[in-house]
């Protein structure tokens, strides 16, 4: 008898809803297992509804204390505005999440692990098989599949995996903090140009209004040219990023963070961009896919030690590149 791949079932049951289900399923797409990659392409219909949100910054600007606010501004909006399934995903975190609750307040992190329709996961971040920009993708899936329509993903913006999770977000906010953005020099023009969302968090610290003048100007220096579309786009087609004030410990000037993520979406929608995003998006992670498996085969056709006599070839000058791949295309 055939045995079905136990990703199957474990895909089945994260349908249903089953938080277990849901936990191990993650870590075996983190892992890239073969039931994780059996699951993920079960799950693969079920993708594509999520309102995927970055949050990221410099260590200790207050993005964890954020995200947990603004998970629970979503939660709680449920008079006049939909029902949101929140999903965190903490990529890497340079302290595990703790929504800032270390110091803070307990009683309102309580709130969320106690919430059915709330699902945190810190990704166990260094050598993740297959990188971090992948397994991050896969978990944000595995969520969005389970019917999390908001999902919050934190990273440290420390260098490439800011931009590789802005290519992942629809809406990317960066939270810069009094005291480490006030010098223009230490803030990376790389972060503005993926900034949806600039936030200046502990407003409540001096040093506020300079970190906010410091990064207009960079606005102002970097919008000329931030994108091409924005070129030849109408002024109603134009997203100028807000630069919006918060409090994240006591959760001041979140509802104004939340306001503009909800506006974000809208405009993505009414202007076509998260199609185009959401598009860009699966032929990245394709291509990616199809590269990795393209040059695994590739390695795994040569007899053992010859890729070894191969890369000596190219030190020693034998051989270049360009004939490599010449043989590769004719296919000798
Ligand atoms: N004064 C003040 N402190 C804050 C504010 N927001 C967060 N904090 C505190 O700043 C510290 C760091 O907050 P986190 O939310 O963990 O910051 P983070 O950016 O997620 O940190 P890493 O993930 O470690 O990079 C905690 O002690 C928070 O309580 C704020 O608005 N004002
Ligand atoms: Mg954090």
């Amino acid at each position: 008898m055939l045995t079905e791949n136990p990703g199957l079932a474990l895909a089945r049951s994260v349908l249903l809803g089953e938080r277990l289900a849901l936990a191990r399923l993650l870590t075996q797409v983190e892992n890239n297992t073969t039931a994780g990659r059996a699951a993920l392409d079960e799950l693969f219909p079920y993708t594509g509804k999520a309102h995927l949100v970055g949050v990221t910054g410099s260590p200790g600007t207050g993005k964890s204390s954020l995200v947990n606010q603004l998970a629970l501004h979503f939660r709680r909006e449920v008079v006049d505005g939909p029902v949101h399934k929140v999903g965190i995903v903490a990529v890497d975190p340079s302290s595990p999440f703790s929504g800032g609750a270390l110091l803070g307040d307990r009683v309102r992190m309580r709130e969320l692990y106690g919430d059915p329709n709330v699902f945190i996961r810190s990704m166990a971040s260094r050598g993740a098989l297959g990188g971090l920009a992948r397994s991050t993708a896969a978990v944000v899936q595995v969520l969005d599949a389970a019917g999390f329509d908001l999902i919050l993903i934190e990273t440290v913006g420390a260098g490439q995996s800011e931009v590789d999770i802005a290519r992942l977000a629809h809406t990317t906010v960066v939270v810069e903090a009094p005291g480490l953005g006030d010098d223009i020099q230490a803030i990376k023009a790389g972060i503005l140009e993926i900034a949806d969302i600039l936030v200046v968090n502990k407003a409540d610290r001096p040093g506020v209004e300079n970190t906010e003048r410091a990064l207009r100007a960079m606005l102002e220096l970097a919008s000329p040219g931030r994108s091409p579309e924005r070129e030849v786009a109408g002024p109603e087609e134009v997203w100028t990023p807000p630069l919006l004030r918060t409090v994240a410990s006591l959760g001041s000037g979140v509802d104004e963070v939340a306001d503009a993520v909800e506006r974000h979406a809208r405009f993505l929608k009414a202007t076509g961009r998260w199609e185009k995003r959401d598009t860009a998006r699966l032929q990245n992670e394709l291509e990616i896919l199809v590269g990795e498996t393209l040059l695994a085969q590739w390695k795994a056709s040569f007899p053992p030690e010859s890729y070894a006599a191969l890369l000596a070839d190219l030190y020693e000058r034998r051989i270049s590149p360009y004939k490599v791949l010449e043989r590769i295309e004719n296919r000798e």
